[in-house]
């Protein structure tokens, strides 16, 4: 299982989840959709929307996409 973060510096949602991950026990590859417009793309054609924070979670090739910094906190701190 892997996990990435959809994010940009100056969006408060994004920074709530930045500061939840030092606690959490996966790692999470942060990636910045404003500094690499490869990701937004990434992100943009899988789930339609620009929305951030967005986690990706991928396993075995099979990918699920969460959005709401509520809930993936809460997800992330669950494993
Ligand atoms: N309820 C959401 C709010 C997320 C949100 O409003 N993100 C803004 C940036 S701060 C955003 O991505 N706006 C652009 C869009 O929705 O496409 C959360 O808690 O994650």
């Amino acid at each position: 299982m892997t996990y990435a973060l959809y994010y940009y510096d100056s969006c408060p949602f994004c920074q709530r989840v930045l500061h939840a991950l030092p606690g959490v026990k996966v790692e999470v590859e942060k990636r910045n959709v404003l500094k690499n417009p490869e990701f937004r793309q990434q992100q943009v054609e899988a789930t339609g929307r620009t929305q951030v924070p967005c986690l990706l979670i991928e396993n075995d090739g099979q990918q699920q996409w969460m959005f709401e910094s509520g809930d993936i906190i809460g997800f992330l701190k669950s494993l």
